[in-house]
């Protein structure tokens, strides 16, 4: 099944009535949840209730669907253990909300009234804490501190009137450590109310966030004890190549919001275009303290709000500029073999131990290429194929695609971009002529060695 085909097969929302330790009376007043099952990247939702916006896109996610309840917008969150797939070929066994991890986009408008019924279906207590809005104090989500923890089977009602716009997340805080280990955490937009000084009207706005995991290649689960040791950095619970590509139409205006619920800080990079960045979850950043970047670091617990003019046409790559969180798990315990001749060797392990592969004797490459065994449910360090080869990337990557025939609010994949003759770097096929630096010393030839000592002093 092509990427195409993946971002094709829409997956079914279907709506599932909460654990039955919910009491039935109670349960007719809730909003009936809405669980998806699917990790692709689904349609904007355009609302249909309330003031209108242009809504964001969730990458390999979704938009929680709300009820408009007497001027009021009412969602329901299920707190869960759910199975994701973090790229074709790995399903890692979460925690995270209706159906899926991250939890679904809350999408809402400044003003908006928002009420939101929390379930607990987690075998421990949860709460939800709203990163960065401004709310009443006991809204706030600290359990123990602003409310008393949500326990298994329970619901809570949390409201308060989204004051002001930008981008936030959401996530426990209860058990913190273990319960973002597990994949709990979602996005949060709201869109201003009107035209805003700060706020620029986009063609495409892209959100995400940063998250990592440390699952063992052929377990399911991850290490929640892991404090800085991950093997697996994700974008909403998914690595390259299940990172679903931003596609985006020439001349569009790009917004794309990153928030970080990892251990460590982000560089996210883009290639081809610069962008500047426009807002942090602290609001929008003034225009005069603004500037061009192509890089940009994500803190823990950040959020940074990015915007591009997509003008150049092609498949840039888009990625964590940190090169061990563009792969995939694998143990980095393996010592450097760059330079180390190991012929004769291989055949001599080979007899002790059959399975036994030399690995990075020229640099790592070799290893995006090589069929070597892989346990049950896992990935390949080093992965993808694109139009001329290996792209020998995992986690945290993807391709910005910018198409000048892509339709107008179009997401589906246009496939690899088709160069214009001439553009494409190339081979030189004439006379190379001979590089007198590195050449090595011939086997056997005296080497002279000039070692200047350090003076000696004194006092
Ligand atoms: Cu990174």
């Amino acid at each position: 099944m092509t990427r195409r085909d993946l971002l094709k097969s829409v997956g079914a929302i279907t709506a599932a009535v909460a654990g039955a330790s919910v009491s039935r009376t109670a349960m007719a007043a809730l909003p009936e949840p809405v669980i998806q099952t699917s990790p692709n990247t689904m349609d904007p939702l355009v609302p249909t209730t309330g003031r209108p916006y242009n809504p964001v896109v969730t990458l390999n996610g979704w938009t929680l669907p709300w009820r408009m309840n007497n001027g009021v917008k009412e969602f329901h969150l299920v707190a869960e253990p759910v199975v994701r797939e973090l790229a074709p070929g790995m399903n890692a066994h979460l925690w995270g909300y209706n159906g899926q991890s991250p939890g679904p986009t809350i999408e809402v408008v400044e003003g908006d009234r928002v009420r939101i019924f929390v379930t607990n279906k987690l075998p421990e207590h949860t709460s939800v804490h709203w990163h960065g809005q401004r709310l009443p104090n006991g809204m706030d989500g600290v359990s123990g501190l602003t409310q008393p923890s949500i326990k298994p089977g329970q619901t809570f009602v949390y409201e308060f009137i989204a004051r002001r716009p930008g981008t936030f997340m959401y996530h426990p805080h209860a058990d913190e450590m273990v319960q973002m280990a597990m994949g709990m955490m979602g996005m949060w937009i709201t869109h201003p109310k009107e035209a805003h000084p700060h706020i620029a009207e986009v063609d495409r706005d892209f959100c995400f966030l940063l998250n990592a995991y440390d699952i063992e290649p052929g377990s399911a689960t991850p290490k929640i004890m892991t404090m800085t040791d991950f093997n697996l950095w994700t974008w909403n619970s998914r690595v390259f190549p299940g990172i679903d590509p931003l596609v985006v139409r020439k001349n569009d205006q790009v917004r794309i919001r990153v928030g970080n619920l990892t251990m460590t800080n982000h560089p996210i990079h883009i290639h081809g275009h610069e962008f500047t960045v426009t807002g942090t979850d602290g609001g929008p950043i003034p225009l005069s303290a603004r500037r061009p970047e192509v890089t940009t670091d994500i803190a823990v617990g950040q959020m940074r709000q990015i915007e591009l003019l997509a003008d150049e046409e092609g498949d840039w790559a888009f990625h964590c500029h940190k090169s061990h969180h563009t792969m995939n798990a694998m143990g980095h315990d393996v010592p450097t073999m760059i330079g180390v001749d190991h012929s004769g060797l291989m055949q001599k392990i080979n007899k002790l131990v059959p399975d036994y592969m030399v690995m990075g004797d020229r640099g790592m490459a070799d290893m995006a290429e090589m069929q070597m065994p892989l346990p049950a449910n896992t990935l390949p360090m080093m992965t993808g194929q694109g139009p001329f080869g290996g792209i020998e990337m995992g986690g945290m990557f993807s391709v910005f695609k910018v198409r000048a025939d892509q339709a107008k609010g179009d997401y589906t994949d246009p496939g690899w971009f088709t160069h214009p003759k001439g553009t494409v770097a190339y081979e030189w096929t004439g006379p190379t002529p001979e590089s007198h630096h590195a050449t090595p010393a011939p086997a056997g030839a005296e080497v002279e060695l000039q070692v200047k000592k350090p003076a000696t002093h004194q006092h």
